[in-house]
């Protein structure tokens, strides 16, 4: 007897297309819900890695799906705020603005600062898949991407000096209070959530674990103070790093089409929504992949 052999899985054709801009590419002729074959998963992450955001086009497929396709990277994270899973996938985190019976289906402020996923933790996320399923409109509810090499190569040689050993500290909870102040519908956090978030401290630059690049990592979100510096002057140089780190040159500016499913490095990028008006509908499911210790 012989034994029965697996089904070959098939190479798609797809293309990867580099946007005109600092990072990002386009992959268009793959469909994420179908096998994906080694082959091709190889080239997807050799893409991932050189453009640090790509872009699947025209996924018209469902939350299983996006979760496998997450899975192939990595596991997944469970986002702090359960409030605002997917039922039944507690993998997909909802961002939306819409409200249904007065209550908000999903985190409808995500991303208002500048920040890389989880970086608040000692093993900040990989990447983040976020999926479009109801859009505002062109040129509304657009994703700002800025390119942490990128920021780091842009240094002088003395700021590169002067911060690559220095550790800086990260908190979920810098801004809640602030944003929950603005936005009501925010959830007061359990003390089981906030004891799932306590600050971890990060490198200033850290090292891509697969290119060997070094990134910026701090964040205007996230990051609370240079360890061992006084407050003063660890807060004037996080300003400056802050403001250096999403110069126009380093952004590429995602405009939305339907079906979208775009998946960046948190290793490389930081990443902004552009924010949408209330009346406008908005919503997007997210997965996020878990890392490893920055270094
Ligand atoms: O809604 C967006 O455009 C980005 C959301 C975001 O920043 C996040 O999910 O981390």
């Amino acid at each position: 007897m012989t034994a029965a052999l697996a089904p070959a899985v098939l190479t798609q054709a797809f293309e990867v297309r580099p946007f005109d801009a600092p990072v990002g590419a386009e992959i268009v002729g793959l469909d994420i819900s179908q096998p994906i074959s080694n082959a091709d998963f190889a080239r997807i992450h050799r893409a991932h890695l050189d453009h640090h955001v790509v872009v699947f086009r025209d996924q018209q497929v469902s939350p299983a799906d996006h979760i496998a396709f997450s899975r192939r990277f990595g596991p997944l994270e469970i986002h702090v705020l359960h409030q605002f899973q997917l039922p039944k996938h507690p993998e997909i985190l909802i961002v939306s603005n819409i409200k249904e019976n007065g209550e908000p289906i999903g985190l409808g402020d995500a991303g208002v600062y500048w920040h890389s996923d989880i970086s608040y933790k000692p093993q900040p996320s990989l990447g983040s898949l976020l999926h479009a399923q109801e859009l505002p409109g062109d040129g509304i509810g657009d994703t700002l991407f800025a390119d942490q090499h990128l920021a780091w190569e842009a240094l002088s040689p003395e700021l590169q000096r002067r911060i690559l050993p220095l550790k800086a500290e990260h908190s979920y909870l810098a801004k809640y209070e602030e944003l929950r102040a603005k936005n009501p519908w925010r959830p007061k956090l359990s003390q089981a959530q906030i004891d799932q978030v306590a600050p971890a401290v990060q490198p200033v630059v850290r090292t891509h674990p697969e290119t060997g690049k070094k990134a910026l990592f701090v964040s205007e979100h996230f990051t609370t103070g240079i360890v061992g510096l006084p407050k003063e002057e660890g807060d004037a140089l996080l300003a400056e790093l802050f403001a250096h780190s999403v110069k126009p040159e380093f952004v590429y500016r995602h405009c939305w089409k339907p079906h979208d499913l775009v998946f960046w490095d948190n290793r490389s990028l930081m990443h902004l929504a552009a924010g949408t008006p209330d009346h406008l509908r908005r919503r997007l499911n997210r997965t996020t992949i878990q890392g490893d210790t920055p270094f």
